[in-house]
């Protein structure tokens, strides 16, 4: 039996229309004979609540939904470790983070490794890879790439280029655009299809806007999600354990912008904001111009109890839409590019991010785990010719999909190796009936935030999860409880649908060969 066969015997998988050369030329499917471009922007944390298309309550993101207008969303995609290198890894691997190495970020990306730009140059491709990377070693497979080193930072950022270190005066996500505009127009291989993989830093702690979007929302009072009070009952002990809630762990200067600030976090932190540090002087003062008559008037309040806790809630969304903002004006520069340049007909283009993050969703910043809103990425997806515009997916899809999907785009073939599979068939509005039944997750590190390891299967309606520290097991109806309140594990009307998703959570595991756990 052959992967293929297997896929189908065993449920998990589906294999890309046109794989293995049945009839309909891949290449050709996407655009007049031509082998078509892939823009791949990808952004750093940020949560489908954020964008528009996916029914954002607190903000507009007008150029991602043009990719969703005239593409398709991706409803249900989600991580396989949500966390930035992993994630990274599994982009561009197809694999889960057992088989790539990159379980966490404190691992080093082994970059000999098979991965989607190597495979698309082998097929004529010309890659190049700009912005966020995060993965130690230097980017192999690309044919020109720059990076910020490590995490990179938001004002006058430096970056690692295969020619040497470099500054840009500006705000990082104007300058990675402003760099993969110019390797669009004046760099590249004009005679070549090509792989641009844009990655911003953006929205990322510590969530610093840029200079055009400093005031933006200053008169608004965002929305509040319902569970910002979350009391952690209901559920596994080690939720209280966490060390990311809004409340207690965001740092007054280095988070929440209120310079010079004193104050320590529940930790005994009190970091500051690095990038002031970074600014020209004019940068500087247009920052404090935005940010010190509001600080004013917040000390003069001395806010205690909740009070305190929804003003925190306030200053970090705002700031952190405020990132989301020039990634989405940015987007609609690239966007704009492709018209202008009569390359829109004959480019997939892709906006996705490492992973979700919870925006006061639990009363928490960041994100590690496998509740919903740090689980799920966001994907919008065009694909000229192959799909028709305006479509949502709900099948269940993942990032190790990404890989495939880029090989299946360009006519090459998918390592029977990789694990995902091309996310072809959904694009085109069919869901094959061999289309996988569930996901798996696996959350390996022990560290900042205080997230305990944890791994566990997701079906279109439960999340089985299974806390490896202490050996618990949490089960949601994600139907009836979509906000993950309440376990239903050892609920006794819940007992056939424990079983079952402990059958499938072994399955899945034997199938991706995922190793016992260490202890
Ligand atoms: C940094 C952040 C964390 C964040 C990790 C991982 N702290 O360490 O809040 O969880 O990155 O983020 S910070 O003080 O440096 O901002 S990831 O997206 O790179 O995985
Ligand atoms: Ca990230």
């Amino acid at each position: 039996m052959d992967r293929r066969d297997f896929l189908r015997f065993v449920g998990v998988g589906a294999v890309s229309v046109g794989l293995g050369g049945c009839g309909e030329s891949m290449a050709s499917a996407g655009g007049g004979g031509k082998k078509p471009n892939i823009l791949f922007i990808f952004s750093d944390d940020h949560a489908v609540q954020s964008i528009s298309a996916y029914g954002s309550k607190i903000n507009k993101t007008p150029n991602i939904d043009r990719i969703a207008e005239e593409g398709v969303i991706f409803d249900r995609c989600f991580c396989c470790n949500s966390i930035c290198a992993p994630s990274r890894a599994a982009v561009l691997t197809g694999k889960h983070s057992h088989a790539n190495g990159q379980m966490t970020n404190l691992n080093t990306f082994d970059g000999s490794q098979v991965t989607v730009p190597k495979l698309l140059k082998q097929v004529g491709y010309e890659t190049a890879l700009i912005g966020k990377w995060h993965l130690k070693t230097n980017p192999t497979g690309f044919d020109h790439w720059q990076i910020l080193p490590g995490q990179g930072n938001y004002y006058n950022p430096d970056f690692k280029t295969d020619g040497g270190k470099v500054r840009y005066d500006g705000y990082v996500t104007d300058v990675i655009t402003d760099q993969s505009l110019k390797w669009l127009k004046e760099e590249r291989d004009k005679n070549k299809p090509f792989l641009l993989m844009c990655q911003h830093k953006a929205p990322h702690r510590v969530w610093a806007p840029g200079p055009r979007h400093l005031t933006m929302y200053d008169d608004v009072e965002i929305p509040e999600p319902d569970t910002l009070f979350d009391d952690y009952s209901n559920r596994s002990d080690l939720l209280k354990d966490n060390e990311m809630m809004i409340a207690n762990h965001m740092m007054y200067d280095y988070d929440l912008k209120i310079a010079g600030a004193k104050e320590k976090d529940a930790l005994g932190r009190a970091f500051k904001n690095p990038e002031l540090r970074r600014m020209t002087k004019k940068q500087r003062a247009d920052w404090d111009a935005a940010y010190e008559p509001k600080n004013d008037k917040f000390r003069q309040a001395n806010l205690t109890g909740k009070a305190l806790v929804r003003w925190k809630y306030q200053r970090y969304i705002k700031d952190y839409l405020r990132c989301v903002a020039s990634v989405d004006d940015n987007i609609g520069r690239m966007l704009d590019y492709l018209d202008e340049a009569g390359l829109a007909d004959n480019t997939i283009v892709i906006y996705s991010s490492d992973q979700g993050f919870y925006l006061g969703e639990h009363g928490w910043y960041d994100k590690r785990w496998m509740y919903e809103e740090s689980f799920r990425m966001p994907f919008v997806m065009k694909w000229p010719g192959v799909m028709k515009p305006g479509r949502r997916s709900t099948a269940l899809s993942q990032n190790i999909d990404f890989a495939p999907t880029f090989l299946d785009a360009a006519g090459a073939d998918v390592p029977e190796a990789m694990h995902g599979v091309s996310l072809r068939p959904l694009a085109k509005g069919k869901v094959p009936k061999t289309w996988r039944k569930s996901l798996y997750y696996h959350y390996y590190e022990r560290g900042e935030h205080h997230v305990p390891r944890h791994d566990g299967v997701r079906t279109d309606r439960y999340k089985l999860i299974h806390y490896q520290d202490t050996d618990e097991w949490e089960l949601f109806d994600l139907k009836k409880d979509p906000q993950e309140m309440k376990s239903v594990y050892g609920d006794s009307d819940y007992a056939k649908i424990a079983n079952e998703m402990h059958s499938e959570y072994e399955r899945i595991k034997k199938y991706y060969n995922v190793p016992a756990t260490k202890k």
